[in-house]
């Protein structure tokens, strides 16, 4: 290999060695989850932090703290508990000072945030189904390929599923998510019915004994009935063709939305199930604090959560880092 073109503040051996060794998995985790929140952290904690400063924990400074916190996605919910929180804990712990809500506050964030951790789902059965819902535009697409470089980086047999047949550029997109992730696609013409895809996706999964499989479907059908009993087809055929294998319906919403994003999960949940949250788009949005508010609300857990557009742009959802992010 040529040494010519490496400049000498650019140790050769540094340039080689993969970025996760010296840099290390867990902290480029946190480096990039804190980047992504800078502007949810600026919204919500840089506001608070002005207005505790020189002041004294009381009513009037707890007041203008719920303000800054319902104006930043966290619900009303989420808020009353924080601000509760810090009430009865600055009594007993003797604190006074406005300086020590920060504390106090990270503390119980992360103690909502962690209602939402996943605790671990059946899997005996292969494939594990995992069917992708939500609303048009909120990412299904998108974090399907990430899920499928995730789970394949992980060493599980990955497949998807096109079931989104309703427009051509739609198969195009998760084809193309495949490739770069190069992993197998069952797929069919547009206006095929995805029922008979998503059986043939299934059958396929257990022929090949494929870890698990990736289902994408329509955000968008003429009515909402429509897309909640083609959804609810989708998911018999499953069943049908790999019997016994587990499937999830794991719901998308777009964090970017903030509040809004919390309607939909009621009409997915009524209508398909939700045994799982998706939420994408947290990346350059200042109502990140809407995790707050999921994890308070829904008592549904989070399995991922977006950060990009890019495939790597994917991270479990661990709520200790989520909180320690805000506060850095
Ligand atoms: N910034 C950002 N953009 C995202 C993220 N996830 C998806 N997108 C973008 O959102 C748009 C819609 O995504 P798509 O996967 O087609 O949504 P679908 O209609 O639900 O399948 C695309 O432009 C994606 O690049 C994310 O986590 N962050
Ligand atoms: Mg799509």
């Amino acid at each position: 290999m040529s040494l010519s073109g490496c400049s000498p503040t650019c140790p050769l051996s540094m340039t080689l060695a993969p970025k996760t060794d010296w840099v290390g998995p867990m902290f480029s985790a946190f480096e990039k989850l804190k980047s992504s929140l800078s502007r949810t952290k600026d919204n919500i904690l840089g506001k608070i932090n002005e207005v505790v400063l020189r002041r004294k924990i009381d009513d009037e400074l707890l007041e203008e703290i719920e303000e800054i916190l319902i104006e930043s996605d966290v619900g009303v919910p989420a808020t009353m508990r924080l601000i509760e929180a810090v009430r009865e804990k600055a009594r007993q712990q003797g604190l006074t000072e406005g300086g020590d809500v920060m504390t106090l506050l990270k503390e119980e964030i992360k103690t909502i945030l962690a209602q939402s951790q996943v605790t671990n789902e059946a899997t005996a059965t292969k494939p594990v189904v995992w069917l992708i819902v939500g609303v048009n535009g909120v990412g299904k697409t998108t974090t399907i390929g990430k899920l499928a470089t995730l789970f394949s980086s992980e060493g599980k047999k990955t497949m998807i599923a096109a079931c989104d047949t309703f427009r051509a550029a739609a198969i195009e997109q998760v084809a193309i998510w495949a490739e770069r992730s190069n992993v197998d696609i069952v797929r069919s013409q547009s206006g095929s019915d995805p029922a008979a895809v998503a059986f043939d996706a299934a059958r396929a999964a257990v022929a090949r004994g494929v870890d698990i499989l990736l289902v994408d479907t329509a955000g968008r059908l003429h009515t909402k009935a429509n897309l909640m009993e083609e959804l609810k087809k989708i998911r018999r055929v499953i069943d049908k063709a790999a019997p016994g294998a587990p499937v999830f319906s794991k719901l998308i919403i777009d964090g970017s939305t903030g509040q809004n994003a919390l309607s939909q999960v009621k009409v997915f949940k009524d209508a398909v199930g939700c045994d799982g949250l998706i939420v994408t788009k947290l990346d350059g949005t200042a109502k990140g604090g809407v995790m707050i508010a999921v994890s308070e609300e829904l008592g549904v857990p989070v399995d991922v959560i977006g950060l990009g557009e890019g495939i790597d742009d994917i991270q479990k959802f661990d709520p200790a880092r989520y909180a320690e992010a805000l506060f850095a």
